[in-house]
C-alpha cells in the first residue's frame, strides 16, 4: 500500500503549489497522528469532560477541545506556508504570517463531535485550506470553490485521513505499526440509492413545517434506515462511503430559524468534499457554490448526500 508521502509526490505533480500543498497536508497528517494518540489515551490522562467554559459559539468547551486546538495551533502555526489560522475554538483569526505578504490560511475544527468523547464514540478534525494575498481576515470569507484543499481525520475504530486537493477524494488509514498513513481508498465516489438517512429527529418540530415534511418523506420514500452518530465528521464519512443523506437544518421557532453547523470549519470543507465525490450540498438552502460567506463564525443549515437522494429531496421541497 502506498504511503501518504509517496502518494503526495505523485498526485501533486504538475500542481503549481505542489511544495506548499505537500507540506501543509503532511503537517495535517502529523497533527492527526498526535490527536489520535491523545484521543486514545484521553480516558487515562484525565482528558475527559468539560474544561469549564464556553467557546464563541456558546458550546461547553471540553478538555480535549482545548488540548487539540493548542496542538493544531502549535503544528500549523509554524508551517512556513501558512500565514493565518482560524479555529472553531478561537474568537478571532490568528496571524502567523511573520511578515509574509501571501500564503495559505487554515480553518479548522480541532475536535468535531467532542460531546461524544466521554462515551468513546467517533470524533474528528476538519480542515479547510484557502489561498491568501495577505488580507487574512477577509480571505477566510472566500467561497467554497476557493479551497485548495480540505478534508478531515476521523478517530474511530481506526484513524483515517480523507482529503481532496480538487481532484478526487482519497482516504488513508493510519497503520499503528509503522505510524504511516496508507492509501486505502482512491477517488471515492458516493454510491447512489444506498446508505442511510442521517438527521436528528429532534429537529423536526423545530423547523419550518414544509421542510420538515420533506425530511419525513425522504425516509418513507427511499425506505432507507436512519443512522445518526451526532458527530458530523463521522456521519459525513459514512455518507461518502455508503451513500445517503446527512442534514442539520436551521432550527428554532417561527421567523427565527438558525443553523447549528459552522460554515468555515464544518460545512464548507465537508460540503466541498461531498461534491468532489459526486454528491450534492445545500447550505442555507443554496447550492454550496452560490453561498457567499459573511462572517468567520457563521452558522448555516446543511443538507447533503448522494446525487440520487438529493434529487429526490429537492423534488420533495
Ligand atoms: P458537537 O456539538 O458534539 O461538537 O459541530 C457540532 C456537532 O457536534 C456536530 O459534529 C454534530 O453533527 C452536531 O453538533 C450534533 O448536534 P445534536 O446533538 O444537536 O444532534
Amino acid at each position: 500500500m502506498k504511503t501518504l508521502s509517496h502518494y503526495l509526490l505523485e498526485h501533486l505533480k504538475g500542481y503549481e503549489n505542489q511544495r506548499e500543498l505537500d507540506l501543509i497536508i503532511s503537517d495535517i497528517a502529523d497533527l492527526g497522528k498526535k490527536i489520535s494518540h491523545e484521543v486514545q489515551r484521553s480516558g487515562l490522562l484525565d482528558l475527559h469532560g468539560a474544561a469549564g467554559g464556553q467557546n464563541v459559539h456558546d458550546d461547553e468547551v471540553q478538555k480535549l477541545d482545548e488540548r487539540t486546538n493548542d496542538l493544531a495551533k502549535e503544528i500549523l502555526g509554524v508551517n512556513e506556508h501558512i500565514i493565518g489560522l482560524a479555529s472553531e475554538e478561537e474568537e478571532d483569526v490568528v496571524d502567523v504570517s511573520d511578515g509574509k505578504k501571501s500564503g495559505y490560511l487554515a480553518a479548522f475544527d480541532p475536535l468535531d463531535g467532542s460531546s461524544n468523547i466521554d462515551t468513546n464514540m467517533p470524533v474528528g478534525t476538519i480542515f479547510s485550506i484557502l489561498p491568501s494575498t495577505g488580507d487574512i481576515k477577509n480571505d477566510f470569507l472566500q467561497p467554497s470553490g476557493a479551497q485548495v484543499a480540505a478534508g478531515y481525520i476521523l478517530y474511530s475504530s481506526s484513524t483515517v485521513l480523507v482529503f481532496s486537493v480538487g481532484s478526487g477524494v482519497h482516504e488513508f488509514t493510519l497503520d499503528p505499526d509503522s505510524g504511516d498513513f496508507l492509501l486505502t481508498n482512491e477517488n471515492i465516489t458516493i454510491p447512489e440509492n444506498a446508505g442511510y438517512i442521517a438527521y436528528n429527529p429532534y429537529v423536526l418540530p423545530n423547523m419550518p413545517e414544509d421542510r420538515a415534511e420533506a425530511y419525513r418523506q425522504l425516509v418513507l420514500q427511499t425506505g432507507r434506515s436512519m443512522r445518526y452518530v451526532g458527530a458530523m465528521v463521522a456521519d459525513v464519512h459514512r455518507t461518502l462511503l455508503k451513500g445517503g443523506f446527512f442534514a442539520y437544518p436551521s432550527v428554532g421557532s417561527k421567523g427565527n430559524y438558525k443553523g447549528k453547523l459552522r460554515l468555515q470549519y464544518e460545512a464548507k470543507p465537508l460540503g466541498w468534499l461531498m461534491e468532489q465525490a459526486g454528491g450534492k450540498t445545500l447550505l442555507d438552502g443554496l447550492a454550496i457554490s452560490e453561498l457567499e460567506p459573511k462572517e468567520l463564525h457563521q452558522k448555516v443549515s446543511v443538507e447533503m448526500g448522494d446525487a440520487g437522494v438529493m434529487k429526490l429531496f429537492e423534488k420533495l421541497l
